[in-house]
This record gives structure tokens, C-alpha cells and sequence, in this order.
């Protein structure tokens, strides 16, 4: 096994002396959102990731509901995020500041809720046909049946047979969501007393399982805490390449061993090292496509037990990344990672891509899996706790 300091390949056993761990008090959780700018972070993402789907173990099988369900494309390879482009109403906002980002990350699902609730609510009064067509369209938005339901009973409840504007149906809907959300919003706690913090993530490929360890590792370790990284998505040569960067830029070691190895053995010894290393978090990567689910169970459950050979509280932190752009396919993600092997929280990614960003509200509904954080594009600073508050303005276009 091979260990990347800084972009520099050095033998594990010839390392010596690891330089010791920041003080653990410090920064608990991921920082508070607010206004001011995480530490400056401009560079891009690379892009090799996304171009290269990586070697396959053999031929993959023909599409089945579970390759459906996780996002395995017909052809390998033609997998894409959409563009991230903000609506021409809001391409010009300033994209400074956390909520300002938000909002314009969200725009693509406010435009649409807010191009119904325009259509349906100008100079109208608010009576049973305006409500069903309400309902359906909170629905189609991807925020279940649950949400639409409440706001629209709480609407029939306080203003039937009343003029209405577009913004007090916007309020009311607003605060429907975050009723919904305020449940699940829980920020990642490290416990200091588990030393390797260990965090686990999971989900399918594409999701943003990389990204997000890289941006986790750069905020915890500006936070002061000694990351490790383990590049368990041994699958794929690419996703290897783009921790290391990740590593690199977060000043943060990342452990790999060569395409195809076993991800079990590489997080047991990754373990090993952060322990020895005395590092406060140990963040695992993992691969997102197997050839079918009991290979992928097979391989999250062995990741699992042999980190309890060493930690039997380990992994303390298991993390599901869901792409929103895949809309109420992440039920079903939810489902089979959940199942599979257990999720403590979720990081629900690419919100700033999908007019599909209500589907965080139905899924809180249904699964009541805590929202860890969300992201809202590709740069270290897109990724902050959840805030439900933020959250459900930002997805109905008002101000946070
Ligand atoms: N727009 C946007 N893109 C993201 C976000 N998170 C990840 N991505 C991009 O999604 C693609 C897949 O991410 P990656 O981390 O490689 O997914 P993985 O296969 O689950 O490890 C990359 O191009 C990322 O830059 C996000 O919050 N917003
Ligand atoms: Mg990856």
C-alpha cells in the first residue's frame, strides 16, 4: 500500500513519525452555515472522473431494476450531470454568500413551482379547482403526496374562497416544507472520544461520493483535524486519481492500493494507519456499481466487519450520497443502501442541478434518515450542513 502526502508517493513503513493530531476540541461538526465564505477553494473539480467510467471487471450484464435504479447507464460511460446553469432571472444574482448560493442553486426548482403557482393563484380565488391544481402540482414537483396534502388543507383551512397572491401561497408552502424538514435536519457530529472518528460513504456512482470526501476532508482539516482518507473505490483507476487531488489540495493523506484490489483490505489497513496516526477522522470511499447488488452488499458488509475487527463501534458515521438530479429514484437508493447496510445520514448533492430539488422533502417524509449536508455545486465551499429553514425558502424562491 502506498500513502499520498501532498502528491508525494512514500512507503507506509518508511514514514516514521507522524506529525501529531490538532487539538480535538475543535469544530465538532461541519461549520455552521452562514454568509461569510468558507476558506477560498477556486480551483475545479478535474474533470477526468466524469469522462472516464474506469475498467469494468468483465462485460457488465444487461440493464436490470436495480441497474436502474442505480443510475448504471445503457452504454458505459454515458452517465452525465446536467449543466449547472442558473436561470437567466437569476444568472445574475451575486453568487456570494452561502444562502445567496443556495437560492440561486435552487433556482431551477423554485422557477418551476413558482411558473405554477403564478399560473394558478393570479387574480383567482382560492377555491377547490385553484386547490387541486395546487395539489397536483406539489406533487409533480417531487415533494409528495404528504407536503401537498398539508399545504393544501392548511390553505382550505384559513383562506377558502379568498383572493390569494402567488406569495402568500409561497409562505404558506414555505413553511409546510420546513415543518417537514426541521425533523431530519441534523448536522455530522464527530465524537471525539472515537479516535479514528470513522465515516463511511456510500451510494451509487455518480452521486458525488468523491467530491464530498474531499470537501469534507479540506473543511475538517482548515477546522484543525488530521484526515485520513482511504480511496476504497477501487473499482475505478479515476476515482483514485481524483481523491488524491482532493488529498493533495486538503493537505490531507489518501491510502490507495492498485485498480481492483480488495476496498476491505485497503480500509482495514487505512484503519491501521489512522490509528496509529493517531488522525481524529477516517473518511472511506467506496464503490458506487458493482456488478449487481450482492456483489456491492458483499463489499459494504466486509468493509463493515473488518473495521470492527479493529473498532467494534467502527464505521461511526455512514453516510449515503444522493444525486437530487435523479429525483424519486433516491427513494429507492435510500432503500437499498439503508437495507444494505445501514445509513446514519444523508448528503443529498447537486442540488444547484435539478428543478428535482423537492425531492429532499419526500424523502425526509418517508425515510426520516437525518439530512447531513447538502451540495450545492462543485467547489469545496458548496457543501454545508442542512438548514432546513434555508432549505425550504430557497425551494420556493424567497428570500432565506
Ligand atoms: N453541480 C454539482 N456537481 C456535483 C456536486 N457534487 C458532486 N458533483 C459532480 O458530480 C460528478 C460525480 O461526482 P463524484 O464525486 O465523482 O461521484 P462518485 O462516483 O459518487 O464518487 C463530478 O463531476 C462532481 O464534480 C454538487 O453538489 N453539485
Ligand atoms: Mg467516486
Amino acid at each position: 500500500m502506498r500513502i499520498w502526502r501532498r502528491g508525494v508517493p512514500q512507503d507506509l513503513s518508511a514514514d516514521g513519525d507522524p506529525a501529531p493530531p490538532a487539538a480535538a476540541e475543535a469544530v465538532p461538526s461541519l461549520p455552521a452555515p452562514s454568509d461569510e465564505p468558507v476558506a477560498a477553494f477556486d480551483a475545479a473539480v478535474p474533470e477526468a472522473e466524469a469522462k472516464d467510467d474506469g475498467p469494468h471487471f468483465g462485460a457488465l450484464p444487461p440493464r436490470t431494476w436495480f441497474d436502474r435504479v442505480m443510475g448504471v447507464p445503457e452504454a458505459p460511460g454515458t452517465e452525465r450531470s446536467p449543466p449547472v446553469v442558473a436561470p437567466a432571472s437569476v444568472a445574475g444574482e451575486e453568487r456570494r454568500g452561502w444562502f445567496g448560493r443556495l437560492r440561486v442553486g435552487l433556482s431551477r426548482s423554485s422557477a418551476r413551482l413558482n411558473e405554477g403557482i403564478n399560473a394558478i393563484f393570479l387574480r383567482r380565488r382560492l377555491d377547490d379547482a385553484a386547490l387541486e391544481e395546487l395539489d397536483e402540482l406539489l406533487v409533480a414537483s417531487d415533494m409528495g403526496m404528504g407536503v401537498a396534502d398539508e399545504v393544501v388543507q392548511a390553505l382550505r383551512r384559513t383562506r377558502f374562497n379568498q383572493e390569494v397572491t402567488p406569495e402568500e401561497v409561497r409562505t404558506a408552502l414555505a413553511e409546510e416544507v420546513i415543518k417537514l424538514v426541521e425533523r431530519v435536519q441534523q448536522p455530522l457530529r464527530l465524537d471525539p472520544a472515537k479516535k479514528p472518528f470513522v465515516i463511511l460513504v456510500v451510494g451509487v456512482n455518480g452521486s458525488g461520493k468523491t467530491t464530498t470526501i474531499g470537501k469534507l476532508a479540506k473543511q475538517y482539516h482548515d477546522g484543525g483535524h488530521s484526515v485520513v482518507i482511504a480511496a476504497g473505490d477501487t473499482f475505478r483507476a479515476a476515482a483514485v486519481e481524483q481523491l488524491q487531488v482532493w488529498g493533495e489540495r486538503a493537505g490531507c493523506p489518501v491510502l490507495t492500493r492498485p485498480t481492483g484490489s480488495d476496498a476491505a483490505g485497503l480500509a482495514y489497513e487505512a484503519l491501521e494507519k489512522a490509528r496509529d496516526e493517531k488522525a481524529d477522522i477516517l473518511l472511506i470511499d467506496t464503490a458506487g456499481r458493482l456488478h449487481n447488488k450482492a456483489d456491492l452488499m458483499g463489499e459494504l458488509q466486509k468493509i463493515v466487519r473488518v473495521l470492527k475487527k479493529i473498532d467494534a463501534s467502527a464505521p461511526h458515521a455512514v453516510l449515503l450520497v444522493l444525486d437530487a438530479t435523479v429525483g424519486q429514484n433516491a427513494h429507492a437508493q435510500a432503500e437499498i443502501f439503508r437495507d444494505m447496510v445501514g445509513v446514519t445520514g444523508i448528503v443529498m448533492t447537486k442540488l444547484d442541478g435539478t428543478a428535482k430539488g423537492g425531492v429532499l422533502v419526500s424523502l425526509a417524509e418517508k425515510y426520516g434518515i437525518p439530512i447531513n449536508a447538502i451540495g450545492i455545486g462543485e467547489g469545496v465551499e458548496d457543501l454545508r450542513p442542512f438548514d432546513a429553514r434555508a432549505y425550504a425558502r430557497g425551494l420556493v424562491g424567497l428570500e432565506a
